[in-house]
């Protein structure tokens, strides 16, 4: 059911265009997709998100499993049912969040045990565990459970980490019980070039339907996820998309296509529009600023968004200061916006042939500033 065509390979980069098919339709990459942890993308519905031209969206296990739990939203046919999301949705493992957002975590050989951040219940994941909830949320792809070591991390316990991660990886691939949903699996390794190789040479052994970066973005340099990036790909098959997880400013997006990236995930889009900053193509805007307060300017006079095509920055200003809750949907749907024309520029941008020089325009762009 899932099928990966590499279309083009760019001959001055790593960047690739291609698409891959679920049951829920065809996505083209190199792809944004925005996040929608807990069955909703925050404060924008289903046809807003069809608006700014989103083709899939990611669902958190570790959310859904909390509340109002896989059972809740298998009743209703399933997630895309249950959120009535027609369209391609990938699930995360549910690894990462345990890590970064439960406490009183404990991880063996056999799973992971963490307290719940809303009531504090005990919860044991385990990779079979993971599937299963994936499976009854019904996503297109399927992440495996991994283990993301912070950053920085010892060498010896991330050499530990990444034999877990890939033992987890194999459980996972054997507790998979239907066909047409896609599994993901994830290469760790920290920051370590060698560890890095040894993670993906056994992911990719054991056989996915995509390979995803994991454990970057975690607190380490700029220059440094880049090179990991970098090196990672090169350990990664052709033929299957690769995606980095979390990942991340429009900068990012830019820099790791051009490193073999195809999908990318993040919420930095929605989560910064909540807080009144706003992504143009001239470099971030805070729209709270006093500057704007007479503005009749829209958010970026290159953007065909709902928000810019309508509203004044000073409105939208007067909006956010006012706590209006309509600030939050505006200022989503412009930074969901901007994202997702970023990537289908950069498509186009390799579909022409010139996306190194593409690449180098928007981040000159970008430097210039909004504010
Ligand atoms: N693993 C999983 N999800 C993730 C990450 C990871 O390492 C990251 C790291 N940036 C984001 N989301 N399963
Ligand atoms: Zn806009």
């Amino acid at each position: 059911m899932f099928r990966f065509t590499l279309v083009k390979k760019d001959k001055k980069t790593k960047a690739r265009l291609g698409f891959f098919e679920t049951l829920h339709g065809k996505v083209e990459t190199p792809i944004f997709m925005p996040v929608g942890t807990a069955g909703s993308v925050k404060t924008v519905t289903p046809d807003e998100l069809k608006d700014v031209g989103a083709q899939i969206i990611l669902g958190n296990t570790y959310h859904l499993h909390l509340r109002p739990g896989e059972d809740v939203v298998n009743h209703f046919g399933g997630l895309h049912k249950f959120i009535r999301w027609d369209r391609p949705i990938l699930t995360d493992s549910g690894g990462f969040q345990v890590f970064s957002l439960a406490e009183l975590k404990n991880i063996t050989e056999e799973g992971v045990t963490f307290r719940s951040h809303l009531d504090g219940h005990k919860i044991f994941l385990t990779p079979e565990k993971s599937i299963e909830i994936q499976s009854k949320l019904g996503s297109d792809i399927m992440m495996v459970l991994d283990e993301c070591v912070p950053y920085p991390c010892e060498k010896e316990y991330v050499k530990k980490s990444i034999k877990l991660t890939t033992r987890w990886a194999k459980r996972c691939k054997e507790a998979k019980k239907n066909q047409w949903q896609a599994l993901f699996g994830i290469v760790q390794g920290g920051v370590y070039e060698d560890l890095r190789k040894q993670s993906a040479e056994e992911i990719v052994e054991i056989g996915f339907d995509g390979y995803a970066i994991g454990g970057l973005s975690v607190g380490e340099e700029n220059r440094l996820m880049y090179d990991i990036t970098d090196f990672t790909t090169d350990y990664l098959p052709e033929d299957r998309p690769r995606y980095l997880m979390g990942v991340g400013t429009p900068e990012d997006i830019l820099e790791c296509v051009s490193r073999g990236v195809d999908m990318f995930d993040c919420v930095m889009p929605t989560r910064n529009a909540r807080n009144g900053l706003l992504f143009t193509s001239y470099g971030k805007l805070h729209i709270k600023r006093e500057q704007w307060k007479l503005s009749d300017k829209p958010i970026d006079e290159n953007c065909n968004c709902y928000t810019c095509k309508n509203f004044s920055r000073g409105y939208l200003r007067h909006l956010f200061k006012a706590g209006e809750i309509l600030a939050l949907r505006l200022n989503t749907i412009h930074n969901l916006h901007f994202y997702i024309s970023l990537v289908k520029d950069i498509r186009n941008a390799i579909r022409k042939e010139c996306f190194e020089e593409f690449k180098k325009e928007k981040l000159e762009m970008f430097k210039i500033g909004g504010d």
